[in-house]
This record gives structure tokens, sequence and C-alpha cells, in this order.
């Protein structure tokens, strides 16, 4: 099929123009996305323990140094949210996530701390920035709780409300009392929805930070992507981990929409090939998106290192098999001169890295090649984690 219609196919426009601004709008649109979330709650009640996890840091992460590019080298220095029994969180302090810097999570400082009066929290906090806000409990929501909640509120803005360290209400209840974990959960959310019921009765979403795949998490995400406009919701897609099989394939559809978008706007439509090389493709660009596929889908060597920790089992050694996986791992190693090579660098590079490549270089052109390239390797990475999930029991 020749490229102007396969881009006029995907892209449903009847003009090459047309198609090209569209992929173009997608893609720019893509990149602009900020979503800022805003974690809030008392002091102890988990705030930071959660911007970690949802982070994909379960523990605190060596320093590394600085890698070719600062994008891997923020990647490899993800930072930390302070977590303690006193109170640590003092200020408002904003971490990035690690491959995707413009999902922002705002770590607040307690409501009602000395230096954020409950009078002046919502504008010392400049509560305008947020997108949303999570208020963490881990017992009563209190009065103060439900006066911020009820004033952001006001602004038109959305509140959810969680209940964290249900881990540790699991374990004492059924240690001294014998209960089973669906009574003890019933009774906690009980309890949380009558101290909300002057709000309306909103819903509580029962978490641990120790473990994002239990309990109302997914729940919370569902609520959370439901609630926002499409762009939002796809940002906040690739950026949280992978819980489920449910949750991979909802990634895997956002990333599958931008894959056309993302060959039609990276200039190989009419490209000519170099002399010498069979086809064009945007290498940097094609790098990148497959390199951000794989930290989403949890495939990176940290995220399956914890992963096997806490399904103990040893997965890393398995998945390590696969080409892709090779390929993606060695040109993190060797991003910064894939970078210099640029558009249509040559088809051995390329397929040293990329190895679905040599499948597309016959092809000779470049935006079908391209879509291919970069179709092939989505499928492939979540191929991969289709079988981490399986080997995790994480169904
Ligand atoms: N068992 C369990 N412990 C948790 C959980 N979340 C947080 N903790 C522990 O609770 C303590 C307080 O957690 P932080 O995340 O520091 O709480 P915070 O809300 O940020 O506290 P401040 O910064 O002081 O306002 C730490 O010792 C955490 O390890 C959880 O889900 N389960
Ligand atoms: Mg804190």
């Amino acid at each position: 099929m020749d490229d102007i219609r396969a881009l006029l196919e995907d892209s449903g426009e009847c003009t090459e123009e047309r198609a090209i601004a569209k992929a173009k709008g997608i893609v720019d649109g893509s990149k602009k996305v900020v979503l800022n979330i805003a974690v809030t709650g008392e002091s102890g009640a988990g705030k930071s323990s959660l911007v970690n996890a949802i982070r994909g840091l379960t523990s605190k992460p060596e320093r590394k140094n600085a890698d070719a590019t600062a994008a891997a080298t923020a990647a490899a220095n993800p930072e930390w949210a302070e977590t303690g029994s006193t109170e640590t969180t003092m200020e408002v302090n904003m971490y990035p996530h690690p491959t995707m810097p413009n999902v922002r999570f705002w770590d607040l400082p307690g409501i009602g701390s000395t230096q954020f009066p409950e009078k002046t929290y919502l504008k010392n906090v400049k509560f305008e920035r947020y997108d949303f806000f999570i208020l963490v409990s881990c017992n009563r929501f209190t009065e103060t709780d439900l006066k911020i909640a009820n004033n952001i509120k006001k602004q038109k803005k959305n509140f959810y409300f969680v209940r964290s360290k249900v881990d540790n209400d699991v374990r004492n209840d059924s240690e001294n009392e014998g209960r089973k974990e669906e009574e003890v959960l019933h009774n906690i959310r009980k309890k949380c929805e009558g101290n909300l019921s002057k709000l309306g009765g909103p819903p509580v979403f029962l978490i641990t930070s120790r473990d994002l795949t239990k309990f109302d998490f997914p729940a919370l995400v569902e609520t959370l992507k439901r609630d926002l406009p499409s762009e939002k919701r796809n940002a906040l897609e690739q950026s949280l981990p992978v819980f489920s099989m449910q949750s991979l394939d909802d990634k895997y559809s956002a990333f599958k929409a931008l894959v056309w978008a993302m060959s039609g706007a990276s200039g190989v439509i009419g490209a000519t090939p170099l002399p010498g090389l069979s086809f064009a493709v945007d290498t940097a660009m094609v790098l990148s998106f497959l390199t951000g596929v794989y930290h989403s889908f949890g495939l990176d060597d940290k995220a399956l290192e914890k992963l096997s920790e806490r399904v103990d089992k040893k997965i890393l050694d398995e998945v390590k098999e696969s080409e892709l996986m090779q390929g993606i791992a060695k040109s993190m190693l060797t991003s910064s001169m894939l970078t210099k090579l640029g558009v249509a660098s040559s088809v051995e590079v390329m397929s040293c890295v990329i190895p679905v490549v040599g499948n597309f270089a016959a092809a000779g052109v470049s935006f079908v090649t391209t879509r291919g390239v970069m179709q092939q390797g989505l499928d492939d990475l979540y191929q991969v984690a289709k079988k981490v999930l399986e080997m995790a029991n994480l169904q």
C-alpha cells in the first residue's frame, strides 16, 4: 500500500495536508498536556508514600551517574518523596513522573499545620494549579478535611477520598479478632462513608501504598480516568504502573492510537531515503516511542526486579530473552549516538537496536514502514508485558 493512501485511511481525512495537520495536532497535544495531581491530608496519613508508589517507586533509589541524555538521567534518578513517622512534608513539593515528566504529583503539607493554617490553606497551596485532589486519611476524615474538600468542590474541582494503610487494618484485625479481610474492609468503608455523609457520601477508595494491585487502587484509577478529558486521561494512563491485565490493555490502546499520528507527523512522508538505504524511518522518534512503551509497561530492569521481589518469583531473567527488550536496553545505553544519527539512519544500526526493523526494510516506503515498526514493536512489548503479568499471577 502506498504511503499517502495509508495515511488518508488512518486519519479519515481526504487530503494529505489535512491528514498531516491532524497527525501533528494529536502528537503536539499529547506532548503539551500537563497533568497536576495534588495529594493532601493530615500529617502521617501516607501522602508521600502514595506519591512514591504511584510513580512506581517502592524504596528510596540510589543516585546513579548522569547518563548521555537529560531524560535518561532523570529517569535513572527519580526524586523520592521523604516518608517517615514524624511530620516530614512541610512545604509544597512537586514530583514529576520518572519517565513522563509532564505528569506531576504535588505532595502537599498537612492541612492545619503551622505554616499552612486551614484558613489560608487553599490559597497557600495554589489550589488553582491542580487538575484534581486526592485526600488521604489513615483513619477518620477530620472536620478540617471536610471543610477543605467542600471549598474545593465549590471551585468546581474534583476531590477523591482515599483511606490509606488498609494493609495494617486487615493484618491487625484478622490477627486480633480473627475477622475476614472482606469484613474488615466493609467496616472501614462504612465508617468512612458515614464520616463523609455531610458531603453527600462520596465513594472512599481503600488502598495500601505497599501494593497498588490490591484493594481499591484500580477502582480509583478507573474513576480518575472517567472524570478526565481524553488527552489528560491518556497521560495518566501511560504514567501509572501496570497493576492488572485490564490496565495493560488500556495502556496498549492508548499507545496504539498514537502510532499512525506519530508516523504521520514525523516528517517521513515523502522523505527520500538516503542513497544506499532501502527505506526511511525517523529513528529518534521510533526509539523514543518504544522506550516510552517499555517504561510504561513496567519492563525496565528495576520495575521487573521489584515485581519479582513482590511476587517472590524470578521474572526478570526469562523476560530478558526477548530480542526487542534487549534492543531497547541497548538503545538506552547508546541513545546519544542514535539521536545524532537522526532521521533515516541506516537499516543496520536500526536493526541492531530494534530487531523488528529488519522485517520492514524491504517495504521501502516511509510512512507505512515507520507505522509498521512502531506497531510491531508495541505488539512485541505488549506480549512480553502480558507474559510478565501471567508469571506474576496478576490477571
Ligand atoms: N503499612 C503501611 N504503612 C504506610 C502506608 N503508607 C504510609 N505508611 C507509613 O506511614 C508513615 C507515614 O507515611 P508518609 O507517607 O510519610 O506520610 P505523609 O502523609 O507524607 O506525612 P507528612 O509528610 O508528615 O505529612 C510512614 O512510616 C510510612 O511508611 C501503607 O499503605 N501501609
Ligand atoms: Mg510526607
